[in-house]
């Protein structure tokens, strides 16, 4: 598996993602920015090679439920890396930081504590424009296309730490 990640190219390493199993956990809250989260993580999955039928997405209400979700398919052992999709964006009151810390709470203490990459992909956004700026379409920026990398990249990488 080592050879699958040329870590020694520290700005661009080559990541070849076959056969490796990636879950997908996607809030619905928000869902016209999700979906493009989405269709950003499918590109960047393709881009490493990995294959469709290796990749399950499941969707849950919000990013509040995201970590949880993580969490039950990180213990599965059937998965190399999560990708957690949500946009929260600040409205008028004071939920926003709730939902949006408790998201990156629990999707940190979820990949510290199983011992497998949880990839934050939960924009947390002042208004609708900032999220769509961060959800593009092919050519664009999105953050669900780099999450894809980053879980490739962190599952590559824990394959080798396992020896
Ligand atoms: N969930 C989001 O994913 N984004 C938001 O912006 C948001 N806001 O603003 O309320 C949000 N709330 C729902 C939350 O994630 C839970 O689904 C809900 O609280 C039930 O637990």
């Amino acid at each position: 598996m080592a050879g699958n990640l040329r870590a020694d190219d520290a700005t661009q390493p080559s990541l070849d993602g076959s056969g490796l199993r990636v879950a997908v956990v996607c809030g619905r809250f928000n869902d016209a920015i999700t979906l493009r989260l989405l269709d950003g993580v499918w590109r960047g999955l393709a881009d490493c090679k990995v294959d469709a039928a290796d990749v399950v997405v499941e969707w849950v209400p919000g990013a509040f439920e995201v970590p949880y979700a993580a969490k039950r398919i990180a213990t599965s052992g059937r998965i190399d890396a999560v990708v957690c999709l949500g946009a929260v964006i600040r409205g008028e009151t004071s939920h926003y930081d709730f939902v949006a810390g408790e998201c990156a709470r629990g999707i940190q203490d979820t990949q510290l504590e199983v011992g497998v990459p949880v990839i934050f992909g939960v924009l947390t956004t002042e208004n609708d424009q900032q999220a769509l700026d961060r959800s593009e379409g092919p050519g664009g920026h999105n953050v669900g296309e780099e999450c894809a990398h980053t879980a490739v990249e962190m599952a590559l990488l824990t394959r080798r730490w396992a020896g």
